[in-house]
């Protein structure tokens, strides 16, 4: 029997739905060795499987993940948009600078996204394009369109899955993206939304070669803490500094010669978002410093 490969979308009960390369969604079953390794087989798996002359194709193996999200279940994220309001509710930037260093810890590719650009004046967006001018930001509005086509250009030949506050339009945004999903939205969407994640699992949409997670709702997860010099690598801006720091694992605090502090002083690193860095900084120097407590 010859193996095909593909990517899981979704299970429903025991079988497993998959997309392979040559383009074919198949159902599966998944072989019974799965069960006594302790592997289950999750949405975004890469898998392999072989078709039987009678009966149900079967998933026969599962391939290393790049990365696994706990809630909802799903691997081998390889970019998450990070949704955040032009106007209500008000960003919460301090998540998305959080969750930008969690994903890029992962592997995984983030991609701020303001939606409701309907709503607000050019103030918001100018500064959210500068804050986060090197992660290739969108501007976007779920009720005009406005935006849409960058968003989708960006949804090709990867999977990915949309993640933020309540509120900041990302059903509005999905449904946008795929009108056969009809997704609650507004206020009372909460509530359903919370009821819907309990009595079922998160799908993968096949998207132009690529796939989106049809149910947002990542919250922060647990990062471990970091090492300075690590910290340091996973802000994209700093490596514009005009000079280096006079330490390598200089904390761009009251450290003398920073160059990271020039950036902030010419106004190339916003006050927001160094403020925010140096939070998050302090913040993993107490974890390093109670780490074996
Ligand atoms: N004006 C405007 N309202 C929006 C936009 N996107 C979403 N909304 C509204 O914002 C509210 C929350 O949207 P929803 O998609 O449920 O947010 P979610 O909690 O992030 O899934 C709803 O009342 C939507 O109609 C937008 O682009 N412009
Ligand atoms: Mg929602
Ligand atoms: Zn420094």
């Amino acid at each position: 029997m010859t193996e095909e490969i593909g990517i899981l979308l979704k299970g429903v009960g025991s079988f497993y739905e998959v997309l392979t390369d040559a383009g074919e969604t198949i159902t599966c079953k998944a072989r019974g060795l799965f069960r006594k390794e302790h592997t289950v087989p999750t949405v975004g798996d890469r898998v392999a499987l072989e078709r039987q002359p009678q009966g149900y194709a079967l998933l026969t193996r599962i391939f290393p993940r790049k990365n696994l999200l706990i809630r909802p279940p799903v691997a081998n994220i390889d970019r998450i948009f990070l949704v955040v309001s032009a106007s209500v509710p008000e960003p919460d930037w301090l998540l998305i600078d959080r969750m930008i260093l969690e994903a890029k810890r992962l592997g995984i590719d983030p991609v701020p996204v303001m939606n409701k650009v309907d709503t607000s004046g050019q103030e918001p967006i100018d500064l959210f394009l500068k804050e986060y001018r090197e992660f290739r930001p969108l501007c976007v509005s779920a009720e005009s369109g406005e935006g849409l086509d960058a968003l989708r250009s960006q949804l090709k030949g990867c999977v990915s899955c949309f993640a933020g506050q309540s509120a900041v339009g990302k059903s509005s945004l999905l449904n946008a993206l795929f009108p056969e999903l009809h997704l609650a939205v507004g206020d009372l969407s909460a509530k359903t939304e919370r009821g819907r994640h309990t009595t079922r699992h998160a799908e993968l949409l096949p998207y132009e070669n690529g796939a989106v997670l049809d149910t947002p709702g990542f919250s922060l997860w647990e990062a471990e803490p970091m090492e300075q010099t690590e910290l340091n690598k996973l802000y994209p801006e700093f490596a514009y500094a005009p000079f280096c720091c006079r330490y390598p694992d200089c904390m761009h605090d009251t450290e003398p010669d920073c160059g990271v502090k020039a950036l902030l002083e010419s106004g190339e690193l916003t006050a927001g978002r160094y403020e925010r860095y140096l939070r998050i900084a302090r913040e993993h120097q107490q974890r390093r410093k109670h780490r074996y407590d």
